[in-house]
């Protein structure tokens, strides 16, 4: 399916003379919504398979303007329900501007593990046939589509990335990732759609689960994070010797920022050294509470849409 873009133009009266503004928008714009800012369910049939996704619409939310799109992927035994409650990002603090659309895996896991029930190849198809389903239904800035997602869906995040449909995102921001499917220096499973293609990476230092210095996962091998950062510099033609690190909390969170090609920032990482496998968040909650720690330094909602901001599509 494909949808043509239409152009939305928004004349707003100031002061009696009009300043026209303009932008792109898909084929949802001018298709009402009466439900704003409560979290709906939604079904698709994808490569044969039932497949299902939330969405939550800001409450501001008009069919005349266009929006960014924010999909988030659900860690394992998971569902995109859980992921929203953990990480707040529905919230209007967060995503006040934004559609958040939370993607169900099969079996609560997403491509790329040893144990996932569905092929990359099935589970990259079903993020394309959401996409379209997410223009058709809603006034999308089809420039400014972003993908974040925790543990195995940031893993998954990150093979999306790596795939010809991270063409249809402006930047990707993984969290915890198990890279279960970018885990060799040949990256033979990696070829991005573009240089540079902006990522953010947010890990635990003390991560019982994905850990920081790779080798065996709980479902497959995984790559140290530098090694992975490496490689996204290389890919993204960053200026691995101009990176920038920046510490806080006496050393305990470190933010690292590559300049690629004059792409500012376009490749960043924050490491907390003292924190588990857990969305990092300055307000408890239940990821924190499962591996027994409490809030941390940072807020990961925060400065990924921070991120997220910063990126259009060229
Ligand atoms: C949107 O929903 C949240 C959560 O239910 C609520 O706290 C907030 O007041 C709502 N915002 C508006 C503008 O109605
Ligand atoms: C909707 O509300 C958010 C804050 O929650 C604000 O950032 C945004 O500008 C508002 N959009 C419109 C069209 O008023
Ligand atoms: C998946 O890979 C891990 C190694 O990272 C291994 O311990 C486990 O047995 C594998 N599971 C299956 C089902 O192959
Ligand atoms: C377990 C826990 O603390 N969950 C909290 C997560 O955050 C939401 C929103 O602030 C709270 O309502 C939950 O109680």
């Amino acid at each position: 399916m494909r949808f043509t873009s239409f152009r939305t133009v928004v004349a707003t009266a100031i002061f009696g003379a009009a300043a026209a503004v303009t932008s792109e928008g898909t084929a949802g714009c001018g298709k009402s919504h009466p439900l704003p800012n409560i979290t709906q369910y939604f079904g698709l049939t994808s490569s044969g398979r039932d497949r299902s996704y939330s969405v939550h619409l800001p409450a501001n939310y008009s069919e005349t303007a266009p929006y960014p799109v924010v999909l988030g992927f659900h860690g394992s035994s998971s569902v995109g329900l859980f992921f929203e409650a953990d990480t707040k990002m529905s919230e209007a603090r967060f995503s006040g501007n934004k559609i958040m659309v939370y993607p169900n895996g099969i079996g609560g896991a997403w491509a790329g593990a040893n144990y996932s029930e569905v092929s990359v190849s099935e589970d990259l198809q079903f993020v394309s046939d959401l996409l379209d389903a997410v223009r058709a239904a809603y006034c999308v800035d089809d420039s400014r589509i972003y993908a974040t997602g925790m543990s195995i869906g940031g893993g998954f995040v990150n093979t999306i990335a790596c795939s010809a449909v991270g063409s249809n995102f402006a930047a990707f921001a993984p969290a915890s990732g198990s890279f279960y499917t970018d885990n060799d220096a040949l990256h033979g499973n990696c070829t991005p759609a573009r240089s540079p293609l902006p990522v953010l990476e947010i890990h635990g230092g003390a991560d019982q689960s994905v850990y920081y210095a790779g080798g065996a996962g709980e479902g497959g091998q995984e790559p140290d994070i530098p090694t992975w950062l490496g490689w996204w510099a290389a890919r993204n033609g960053c200026d691995d010797a101009g990176k920038t690190v920046e510490e806080s909390f006496d050393g305990d969170v470190q933010h690292m920022s590559w300049t690629c090609g004059s792409a500012q920032g376009a490749l960043q990482h924050w490491k907390v050294d003292d924190m588990g496998h857990c969305w990092a968040s300055t307000e408890i909650n239940f990821s924190q509470i499962s591996v027994g720690e409490g809030p941390t330094h940072i807020e990961a909602s925060q400065i990924i849409m921070d991120f997220f901001d910063q990126y259009t599509k060229p």
